[in-house]
């Protein structure tokens, strides 16, 4: 095991007992949600994977140790402190070690410690992906090239419809990663259902996506898999309503020079607020739903 690895007592019976666990990020509450919703979040989104009859594991980096399952009262800190707490992805994990900060993992980060946890599925709101302009900003975010590493599936609603969400399909079609459309044949856009973009391959049920992950990591395929679930439909935002709040939210953040890490932050809270926390209840709903989604399918894998 690696050092670094503190796993918490719950989360090492039952990966001993090999039973189900469902691994949970940390940015998504430090950086993707206001306090106290974010704190909500947090909490409802374990209960979903335990009602569903898995572990959850939330992932964090706490005084340098990569911890995997977290306490009620670190939960809350880093809903409390939020943003102040480093957003962590693969690149910042040597520093945050060393150092021995708090550190705010995002899906990729997340994906890697829960490989070295033996962790197989992770539930997220939404996986980073190509941003667009990214022939100019080179903006791709870590998470891609993350799912060609980490044998890891990752349950999200699709990709952030703040993306360039056909680049996105480009690249992790370049990257080897099977993208599985939930129920659907069409890519999710996160607060909407669909993007016009279609899905590579289609599955059900739980049962046939735990099957896909078997058969790639029994033929020894290296990687991720992206289960692409879509957003609830009556949490759903219309693609015509959200498009044009997401237009100003990406001009905005262009015109005061956000960039890097701070760009997803950005347009979530703006997005939040422009459409007076509509988009924050969508991000809520469809968390706890691929939270569930993510628990059936690690009862299917055992
Ligand atoms: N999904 C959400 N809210 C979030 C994120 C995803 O519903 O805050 C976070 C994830 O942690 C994801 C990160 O890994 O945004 C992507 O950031 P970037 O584009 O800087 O790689
Ligand atoms: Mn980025």
């Amino acid at each position: 095991m690696n050092q670094y690895l503190d796993l918490a007592p719950e989360v090492a019976a039952a990966l001993k007992g090999k039973r189900p666990v469902v691994a949970l990020e940390s940015t998504i509450i430090a950086h993707g949600m206001p306090f106290p919703q974010n704190l909500e979040m947090a909490k409802a989104v374990e209960q979903a994977v335990r009602d569903g009859g898995a572990t959850p594991a939330t992932i964090a980096v706490v005084a340098g140790r990569l911890c995997v399952g977290l306490s009620d009262q670190v939960l809350q800190r880093f809903a409390e402190e939020g943003p102040q707490i480093v957003k962590v992805s693969v690149r910042d994990l040597p520093f945050v070690v060393a150092r021995k900060f708090m550190g705010a993992t995002t899906v990729a980060s997340t994906m890697r410690i829960a490989a070295m946890a033996g962790i197989q599925v992770f539930a997220t709101g939404g996986i980073g992906g190509v941003h667009r302009g990214a022939d100019k900003s080179f903006d791709i975010s870590a998470d891609l090239q993350e799912f060609a590493e980490s044998n890891v599936a990752v349950v999200t609603a699709g990709a952030k419809a703040i993306l360039d969400l056909g680049l996105t399909l480009e690249v992790l079609e370049s990257l080897g990663v099977p993208v599985v459309g939930f129920g659907t044949d069409d890519f999710p856009a996160f607060y909407s259902r669909a993007s016009g973009h279609p899905v590579p391959i289609r599955c059900n049920t739980a049962a046939e996506v735990a099957a896909l992950m078997q058969a790639k990591w029994a033929m020894g395929l290296k990687g991720g898999v992206v289960v692409a679930n879509p957003i609830p439909k009556k949490a759903e935002i219309p693609a015509g309503e959200i498009a044009p709040v997401i237009e100003r939210a990406i001009d905005e953040a262009e015109k005061s020079g956000i960039h890097g890490k701070e760009v997803t932050p950005f347009l979530l809270k703006r997005l939040a607020e422009i459409t007076s926390g509509r988009s924050l209840a969508a991000n809520i709903a469809l968390v706890l739903n691929n939270a569930r989604l993510a628990a059936e399918i690690a009862k299917n894998l055992q």
